[in-house]
């Protein structure tokens, strides 16, 4: 039986390919942070008692900032797959912890590489690698051979990330690689995310919770796929003979505003922009009420103002492409903020 190991695992893209290594008859290893209230939520409906027969999901108390938790646990559990999904993840917010935005997503990926180098475990390496390191763009679509660019404290330790798994590979013969993976969304998204923060307010004022929700930069482009697409890739990446670093994307790009139009649109609501910049604001059609407003503290110190992913070479070498594109996104996630309000209880499984 193959053997996985996530950080990150009760993250987003965690919980998914959390279902896709289980359904693929893996055993799974989840690396989970103590904190003070439960933070299992998205893994909850895969989760069972480990006392019971047949049970191939374990969760471990662990940090990307414990070397010796780290080394430990991968001794302990002789993984054949490490998946690095652990992250401070939140582009702006590590404006506000850069320290240790870089000790996470940085060091953090040097001390799991350094673990399977130490330990000789020959386990084979995914490291979560991203279309911010593009950031101030130099080309486009952006492909595995286009310049980077970071542009926050966040893309700056991810850069970090991505040579050091390179190193690694080149230095000591691991089998480690980078998925340069573009923005992908899902209903389980984090809520303080762009598109999720969109559909969770779209849904509250459509069940007349909420009349209007402060958005930053609208006019921001990006290339947003499905997270269930995406832990595919990741998966695939490892299951090939030899390790390399891929562009995962839709190749497609649309602007926030876009994003909050469609949103609406799923919903029967159409949206009318008036004035300008920071004064701009969103109007419904149907009931002239102001929806979207703009507050500038949503703005970035450094802007990542557009990204467009060339998936190329992963159609090519893998075999790998989308089965969502954007239409068809926005309305999943919509729909399922929808059933989450009507009814609290509903399991974010799907
Ligand atoms: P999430 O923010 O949803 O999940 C992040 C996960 O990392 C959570 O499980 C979190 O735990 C965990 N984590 C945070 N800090 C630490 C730490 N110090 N030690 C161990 N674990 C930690 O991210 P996503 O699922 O969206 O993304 C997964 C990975 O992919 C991240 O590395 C992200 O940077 C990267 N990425 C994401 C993209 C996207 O569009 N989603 C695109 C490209 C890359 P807790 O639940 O306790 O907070
Ligand atoms: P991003 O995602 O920074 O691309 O990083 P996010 O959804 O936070 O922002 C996307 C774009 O939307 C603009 N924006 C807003 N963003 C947020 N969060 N809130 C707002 O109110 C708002 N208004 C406009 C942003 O300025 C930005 O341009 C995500 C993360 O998952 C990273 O971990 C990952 O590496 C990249 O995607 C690829």
């Amino acid at each position: 039986m193959k053997r996985a190991l996530i950080t990150g695992i009760t993250g987003q893209d965690g919980s998914y390919l959390t279902e896709l290594l289980l359904e693929k008859g893996y055993e799974v290893h989840g690396i989970i942070r103590r904190a003070s209230s439960f933070n299992t939520g998205r893994i909850d409906h895969l989760y069972r008692d480990p006392h019971l027969d047949g049970v191939r999901l374990f969760l471990h108390y662990g940090d990307l900032t414990d070397s010796s938790n780290l080394s430990r646990l991968i001794e302990k559990i002789q993984p054949s797959e490490i998946y690095n999904l652990g992250a401070q993840s939140h582009v702006q917010v590590s404006f506000e912890v850069p320290e240790y935005t870089a000790e996470t997503d940085a060091i953090g990926t040097l001390r799991l590489l350094d673990a399977i180098k130490e330990t000789g475990v020959p386990a084979r390496f995914y490291q979560a690698s991203t279309s911010e390191l593009y950031g101030k763009v130099q080309e486009v679509p952006q492909s595995e051979t286009t310049p980077f660019y970071p542009r926050s404290p966040y893309a700056v330790a991810k850069q970090y990330g991505f040579w050091i798994t390179k190193n690694y590979r080149e230095a000591y013969n691991l089998h480690a690689s980078n998925g340069i993976l573009f923005n992908h969304e899902s209903p389980r998204r984090g809520e303080t995310f762009v598109t999720r923060k969109i559909t969770m307010a779209v849904a509250r004022i459509h069940r007349g919770l909420q009349e209007c929700f402060y958005m930053g930069n609208i006019d921001a482009r990006r290339d947003w796929g499905y997270a269930k697409d995406y832990v595919k890739m990741m998966w695939m990446m490892l299951q090939q003979e030899v390790p390399d670093d891929y562009v995962v994307a839709t190749g497609e790009m649309h602007t926030v505003r876009e994003f909050i139009e469609r949103s609406f649109a799923r919903v029967g609501r159409g949206i009318e922009w008036k004035g300008a910049g920071v004064d701009e604001t969103g109007i419904d059609t149907t009931t002239g009420k102001t929806v979207v407003r703009i507050d500038p503290r949503y703005f970035r110190p450094a802007e990542v103002e557009q990204l467009l992913g060339n998936p190329a070479r992963a159609k090519e070498k893998l075999g790998w492409e989308p089965e969502v594109k954007f239409e068809e996104l926005v309305k999943i996630m919509v729909d399922g903020d929808l059933r989450l309000l009507d009814n609290p209880n509903y399991e974010i499984g799907f």
